[in-house]
């Protein structure tokens, strides 16, 4: 207790030493922004020490090291996360109470850093995490954006994008590393220098853009390590100004700064659609180069130019998708053109550093970028594409003589209309392992979307099941529960996981599960206070929190809920004196910019909602709400407070989902199909503990191949007539005639992720829901047993896979710090 206080003291001085000397304030007129940078700063400071201690061990260690490529880092808040990671949390609680100041509300200060679009960020920021918290020696390079995912607005019930300008206040937890600068170079020509196709080449007349570093510190739990996220941002560089301005023009000058400058203006807002834009492969480039010559540069400074033959046994570097794939040239070009390596000593190197993530199916999000693109913007790596194809190619038709349709289809080059370089096949030919991210979706990688590459060196596939971090996911964001937790089963699942199963033995204890409904309900008010608060909109704790959280996409199926709740209300309408249990359906996400359809199905559930909401004979019964700006703080708000999980995506098109672990590992019961993760999910906590509907993946092929007719099930389905006929006739657009006919139109006559299909086993299975939440013990104790069988789902146990099957470095841990 006194140590605490002491603490306490020590907390308190540094923050009036960061008031003073770093926001040059006294406590007078102090905003709460500034207040919340004054504790940022504070935990800033205390982490250094194990940031640079982390560093210098490594650099002494010399260990393998990982190196983790990602376009998009969805970090959001680090003030929770930093706090608790530095066993600083209540210390700083308390040190502020003492000061007349509530930490929970300051941290509300905090802006999302919101460098991704969705799952595909999130998951490289909770892998950051967990490669800290197992003292992996990783680094983490991606982009810092101007401008991260757009903030979404809803006018009139329709999305609008508004720039998110996170960088218009001081952002504390970066440090300006303006000395670690690389120069990254565009366009230009090439000359061979001599020799044939293999050897060097001289890439001249380039522009250049300079990448300086911002440097994020991401703190581990359990052990001190502090790992570093690199995020680089694009500058002007200095000599090719000179040049400009000698020439006298200054303006023609300052448009080129301007312009290289834009390459880390914004971040690409679509996540499921591939956009041909010169500019995103500049990023993408930006990214590869920026960060390979950082690696490279390390290296030789640790091991030597004479080690340089064995750098992937000190090397691994992950591609997060296919992103930044142009690795593969890019380190093919340095060890041949800068350090003369032959073709083939160069080839085995890349390929033995390299591996690939995918993490779609989808054939529209796949990269395929215009030959002539490339060729303009980076001449040399086309030149490498063209040599790495032309030897693959020979292997594969070694193996296969006279199958030129197969060669066809493994080419890197796609040679139908436009020629196109398929980043998937030069990502997946550069990689010695790609990884699927659920168990399902790896099978339909190997089977469905790189079969022939599967069948040329089947044992560079594997799987590698996502995971969320448990630091943010549960004890940042569910506080009250981990203390729970805590007081059951000791505090050993912070530090080791899978100890959350211990959990398992209390799910028939009364007075825990009393205590455990108690703060499912606490969590539910605090999060109808938080909506009360940003939005205005109230909602009533004592109704079934019923969500669907997520980017908005038609293979989702957002609009297979909104169906549905439209069922329950008709119900209701029909059956007004029958008791029903109450329910709030909320449905959040953003809606890429030029995604029609998914912006219409924003439109639809708002004008859902509205007509729901105002209607006097649902009061109690059930509301719908969409929530805007779904993001990350958003996240951690609501998964807390979540009862049902929907997870309802067309089976075969989720290659994995995280919010469905999120909300799981909260206590929140899951309806969904066997689609991504759900299946292992499902497996884990029992099938009896999940609500399962839908068709299968063979199913849904099964049902293709018979050339599917959405009618055919809805005139089975008198409940899908009668809402599909409400939606005909205007109930929900009274004054714009019509603008639903595209969603009517698009179930009667295509319905392309067979919402008709799945409809009527989804409301037997919301039927089952609905029985089980008036049994109020047995949904209590499904939910202990969700969380207590999910520990599976923690990205530490994601991570020590990736360690074990592809990385194989070993953890540097600086001296224990918790547990
Ligand atoms: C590509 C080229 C040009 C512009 C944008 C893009 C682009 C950007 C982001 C394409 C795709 C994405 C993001 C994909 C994504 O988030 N996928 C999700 O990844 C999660 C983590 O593995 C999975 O859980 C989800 O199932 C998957 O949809």
């Amino acid at each position: 207790m006194e140590e605490f206080q002491e603490q306490v003291e020590l907390f308190k001085k540094s923050l009036f030493k960061n008031l003073h000397q770093r926001l040059i304030k006294d406590e007078i007129n102090i905003s709460q922004y500034e207040k919340y940078m004054t504790v940022a700063y504070s935990v800033v400071d205390t982490m250094i020490e194990n940031w640079m201690n982390t560093q210098n061990l490594y650099a002494i260690k010399k260990p393998k090291r990982v190196f983790y490529l990602s376009m998009e880092y969805l970090i959001g808040r680090s003030l929770s996360n930093a706090l608790i990671c530095m066993g600083l949390y209540d210390i700083a609680k308390e040190a502020l109470l003492e000061w007349g100041y509530d930490l929970e509300e300051l941290m509300e200060q905090e802006v999302d850093a919101g460098l991704g679009n969705g799952g595909l960020g999130r998951l490289a920021a909770c892998f950051m995490d967990s490669m800290a918290n197992l003292g992996i020696p990783a680094h983490g390079y991606g982009l810092h954006y101007e401008y991260g995912m757009f903030n979404q607005y809803i006018e009139g019930g329709k999305q609008v994008e508004k720039p998110d300008t996170w960088k218009s206040v001081p952002y504390p937890w970066e440090a300006n590393r303006f000395t670690h600068k690389q120069t990254v170079h565009f366009g230009g020509n090439v000359t061979r220098v001599a020799g044939g196709e293999t050897s060097p080449s001289v890439w001249e007349k380039y522009d250049d853009v300079l990448a300086v570093a911002k440097d994020i510190p991401i703190p581990g739990f359990k052990f001190g390590n502090v790992n570093v996220l690199r995020l680089w941002s694009a500058q002007a560089t200095e000599e090719f100004n000179l040049a400009d301005f000698d020439k006298g023009d200054y303006i023609a000058a300052c448009e080129r700064q301007v312009e290289s400058e834009n390459i880390t203006k914004v971040l690409y807002p679509n996540d499921s659609k591939f956009e041909g834009k010169m500019l995103r492969l500049k990023q993408e480039y930006f990214l590869v180069s920026a960060s390979i010559n950082d690696i490279v540069q390390r290296f030789l400074r640790e091991h030597g130019r004479d080690k340089l033959g064995e750098f992937h046994n000190y090397v691994a570097i992950q591609l997060n998708d296919t992103h930044p794939a142009l690795a593969v040239a890019e380190l093919m070009r340095i060890f041949i053109d800068v350090y003369n390596f032959d073709w083939d000593k160069a080839w085995s190197i890349v390929k033995k550093t390299l591996a690939y993530t995918n993490h779609t199916l989808l054939p529209e999000a796949l990269e395929e970028w215009p030959v002539d693109f490339v060729e303009k913007l980076l001449p040399r790596h086309m030149e490498i594409i063209y040599q790495i194809n032309y030897f693959f190619l020979k292997e594969v038709s070694l193996k296969y003589p006279g199958d030129v349709d197969k060669i066809r289809r493994m080419s890197i080059i796609g040679e139908d209309g436009q020629r196109r370089v398929r980043m998937a096949n030069l990502a997946v030919i550069g990689s010695h392992k790609v990884n699927g991210v659920a168990r399902l979706h790896s099978e339909l990688v190997k089977q469905v979307l790189f079969n022939d590459f599967y069948e040329f060196t089947p044992e560079k596939f594997i799987n590698v099941t996502n995971g969320i971090t448990p630091r943010r996911w549960i004890m940042s964001a569910n506080k009250d529960l981990t203390n729970l937790i805590n007081e059951a089963i000791g505090d050993d699942w912070t530090y080791n996981f899978e100890e959350i199963k211990e959990l398992e033995k209390f799910a028939d204890d009364k007075s825990f599960c009393e205590k455990w409904a108690e703060i499912k309900h606490k969590n539910k008010i605090k999060f109808s206070l938080y909506l009360q608060y940003s939005t205005g909109v109230p909602v009533n704790p004592d109704t079934m929190y019923d969500v669907q959280v997520k980017r908005i996409h038609e293979y989702k199926r957002q609009l297979l809920l909104a169906l549905y709740a439209i069922n329950r209300y008709l119900f209701i309408k029909d059956n007004p004196s029958t008791s029903i249990v109450p329910r709030t359906i909320m449905i959040g996400g953003k809606a890429a910019p030029g995604y029609k359809n998914a912006k219409l199905i924003i439109y639809f559930i708002n004008k859902v909602s509205e007509m729901v909401n105002s209607d006097r004979d649902m009061k109690g019964k059930l509301r719908v709400l969409f929530l805007p700006n779904y993001r990350v703080s958003l996240a951690e708000h609501i998964m807390p407070a979540v009862e049902l999980s929907e997870q309802i995506s067309t089976a075969g098109y989720e290659a994995s989902g995280t919010g469905n672990m999120k909300m799981s590992l909260n206590g929140a019961l899951t309806i969904g199909t066997l689609d991504g993760a759900n299946v292992e999910i499902r497996e884990r906590v029992g099938e009896e503990n999940f609500f399962l509907f839908g068709s299968t993946v063979e199913e849904i092929a099964e049902l293709r191949k018979e050339n599917y007719a959405p009618k055919n099930f809805i005139s089975k389905s008198k409940a899908l007539q009668s809402i599909i006929r409400l939606i005909d006739v205007d109930f929900f657009s009274q004054d714009e005639h019509g603008v639903f006919d595209f969603i009517v139109d698009e179930l009667l006559n295509r319905d392309k992720y067979m919402i008709a299909a799945d409809f009527e086993d989804y409301a037997r299975a919301q039927r089952e829901v609905d029985k089980l939440y008036l049994n109020k013990e047995e949904w209590t104790k499904k939910s202990i047993l969700n969380v207590a069988r999910c520990a599976y789902f923690s990205s530490d146990r994601t991570i020590e896979e990736y360690n074990k099957l592809i990385w194989n470095a070993s953890p540097v841990l600086l001296e224990k710090q918790n547990g």
